[in-house]
């Protein structure tokens, strides 16, 4: 392996989990207790934005809870971004904070973040960490009733896609961790950049697309995630540089 390869890492739900935190389509999964189309869509929230509120606050509070904290595949990641001498950029579909309480800095939320809440009059972002109700009023336009999470729906355009498209343009190896492909465009990011960038898949058993990537390690994050971010670092993982 040469030694600078532009890394691209996309993490999903899967890689919180040990931390506490429900993944989506598991067995045990958020939408096994609620349906998607009545909490996770601009529909739901027009229809019945108190119920929306609701969904997200808990959230919010569970995510605020001192036993909630990065794990030992949070903090690999971390570490691997202070420590690798090439591009690095994660990309997170998460909208939980453990990923910047782990060290990572080079991130993007792709999904947003539930530590933030939007103005749907203003567009405005602030810091949001109390429960949001349908009257909160936005901090910038002051507008009665104005905010939501700063979180993106089904239907929604996922944010950062710019920056996101450049890395992927120019990465030599792509690693998607903890996420089940089933959701687009963060699904897609695999056959974007395969053949072109080395491709690898680190999730607890074979997602959806697992046969696009070039390389599987299956098992829990907190084990296969420092394994490999160990082998990186020691340059015992190949890339397409
Ligand atoms: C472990 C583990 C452990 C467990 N260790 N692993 C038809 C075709 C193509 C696209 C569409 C279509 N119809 C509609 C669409 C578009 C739609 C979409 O993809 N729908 C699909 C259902 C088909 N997408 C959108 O609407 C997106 N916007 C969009 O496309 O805009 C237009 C556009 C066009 C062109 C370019 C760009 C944009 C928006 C999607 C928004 C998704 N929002 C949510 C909610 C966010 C807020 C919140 O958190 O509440 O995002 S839904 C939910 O799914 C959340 C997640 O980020 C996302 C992905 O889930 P993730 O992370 O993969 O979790 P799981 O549960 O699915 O998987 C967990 C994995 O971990 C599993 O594999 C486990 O095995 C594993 N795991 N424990 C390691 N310990």
């Amino acid at each position: 392996m040469t030694t600078r390869p532009a890394i691209v890492v996309l993490t999903g739900a899967g890689i919180s989990r040990e931390s506490g935190l429900a993944t989506f389509r598991d067995a045990d999964g958020i939408w096994a207790r609620v349906r998607l189309e009545d909490v996770a869509t601009p529909e739901a929230f027009a229809r019945d934005p108190a119920r929306v509120q609701a969904f997200y606050n808990a959230r919010r509070a569970q995510i605020m809870d001192p036993q909630v904290a990065p794990n030992a595949a949070h903090l690999a990641l971390a570490d691997l971004e202070r420590r690798w001498p090439g591009d690095f950029l994660l990309v997170t579909q998460n909208i939980d904070d453990l990923h910047e309480r782990a060290g990572s800095r080079r991130l993007l939320h792709m999904h947003g973040e539930l530590l933030r809440a939007r103005c749907t009059i203003c567009g405005a972002t602030q810091r949001c960490i109390a429960p949001l109700e349908v009257t909160t009023a936005c901090a910038d336009c002051c507008r009665a009733g104005g905010l939501r999470p700063d979180v993106v729906w089904f239907g929604e355009m996922p944010l950062h896609m710019e920056p996101i498209g450049a890395a992927l343009a120019r990465c030599d190896l792509f690693v998607a961790i903890g996420t089940s492909g089933s959701v687009y465009p963060a699904a897609g990011f695999v056959a974007e950049v395969r053949g072109r960038a080395r491709t690898v898949e680190l999730n607890l058993e074979p997602s959806d697309g697992a046969a696009l990537f070039d390389e599987t390690h299956h098992g829990p994050a907190t084990q296969i995630v420092p394994a490999f971010a160990a082998r990186l670092l020691a340059g015992l993982v190949p890339s397409n540089e």
